[in-house]
């Protein structure tokens, strides 16, 4: 189905209430309402990248005073992937500060980390920069499930926030990810400076790939001191909410996850975010850089709502479910 940006536009601008309803439509079909993915990241590789991401606080191009970190071995990542298993998640996300993945030691050894993770019945998501298509292969054969590529933001606003790659490289590198066989997750940022349509041009990108990604993380811009994007002001929460509700419309059997900037988020506009469908966050006091919610606080704020840790099969028997009752209709 191909959205334009009308329909899309429509969608965004209901009445709040309707809104979330019809985002609420889309989750309680075609996902577990009762179910949030865990997963936990970490940062492999840190600092000294050379893009010029303007949000990003591990770029050269800014001045973060980030301590700068070669590729970590294997044995290292294995403590944090025991440990995210044991905080009760289910994927384990891995990030490089790469512009493209390298050749040689490094690739081995990341292919021996992917293969120990995979190892521990953890699924394994990697975002580690531009592939290539053999590279892309390698790493689905090492048990890598997903890999995160984000798009960021509109196709119009890109080079406002990058210049040194284009909007059309990130969509290719989409498209060597699938051709592997893993899934793909892509997602932006809300809250650089982009304007509403900017952000539901985003959306329709990401809709109107066939398919559409397995996952949409949402991040709210954290705002580093030292990156040229230091003064922006926090998103508004309810610009923002209303994001996650289209996601969810536009993109019913993805994972929508609440990603960066939910330590600037009280436990309400947290719920809200579950209402209009996000279901999946990062587990864990650290995203790759910078700070995330307790993880003690987040199993609070789920108990408080009822929600649980999702279980990827039942999610994924519950997917099945949707796309054969939808299929019936059509
Ligand atoms: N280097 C790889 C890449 O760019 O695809 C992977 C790591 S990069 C840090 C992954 C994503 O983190 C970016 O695409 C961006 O969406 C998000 N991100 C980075 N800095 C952020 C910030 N300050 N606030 C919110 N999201 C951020
Ligand atoms: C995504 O969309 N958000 C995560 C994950 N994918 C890799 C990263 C957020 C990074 C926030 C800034 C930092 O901690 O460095
Ligand atoms: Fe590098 Fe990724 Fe940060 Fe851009 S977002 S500077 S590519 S680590």
């Amino acid at each position: 189905m191909r959205y334009t940006l009308e329909e899309i536009q429509t969608i965004y601008h209901l009445p709040f209430t309707t809104l979330i309803h019809k985002a609420q439509t889309a989750h309680q079909k075609h996902q577990d309402p009762s179910g949030v993915q865990l997963c936990t990241l970490k940062s492999i590789k840190t600092g000294a990248c050379p893009e010029d991401c303007k949000y990003c606080p591990q770029s050269a191009h800014s001045d973060v005073g980030l301590e700068r970190e070669a590729l970590l071995d294997t044995e290292t990542i294995m403590k944090d992937a025991v440990a995210a298993k044991k905080g009760g998640a289910t994927r384990f996300c891995m990030g490089a500060a790469w512009r493209r993945v390298p050749y040689g030691e490094q690739f081995d050894s990341l292919l021996e980390t992917v293969r120990s993770v995979s190892g521990m019945g953890l699924e394994v998501c990697c975002t580690l920069g531009s592939l290539e298509q053999d590279q892309a292969n390698a790493l689905s054969e090492a048990g890598c499930d997903v890999y995160n590529h984000n798009l960021d933001t509109s196709r119009e606003f890109y080079s406002e926030i990058i210049t040194t790659r284009t909007y059309d490289e990130r969509l290719d590198n989409i498209r060597k990810v699938r051709e592997a066989g893993m899934e793909v997750c892509s997602g932006g940022i809300i809250g650089m400076g982009e304007s509403i349509d900017d952000r539901l041009k985003m959306l329709q990108e990401l809709a109107n790939m066939d398919p559409y990604p397995d996952s949409v993380p949402i991040n709210a811009l954290i705002a580093c001191k030292g990156t040229p994007l230091e003064d922006q002001k926090f998103v508004d929460s309810f610009e923002f909410v209303r994001i996650i509700a289209t996601a969810r419309i536009l993109m019913p059997k993805t994972m929508v996850r609440l990603s960066a900037g939910r330590t600037e988020m009280n436990d309400e506009l947290q719920a809200l975010c579950y209402l209009a469908g996000a279901n999946s966050i990062f587990l864990g006091d650290k995203l790759l850089t910078t700070a995330n919610p307790d993880t003690s606080d987040d199993y609070r704020l789920l108990n408080k709502l009822g929600l649980k840790a999702l279980d990827p099969d039942e999610a994924r028997a519950i997917h099945a479910r949707a796309d054969a009752e939808s299929a019936s209709l059509a």
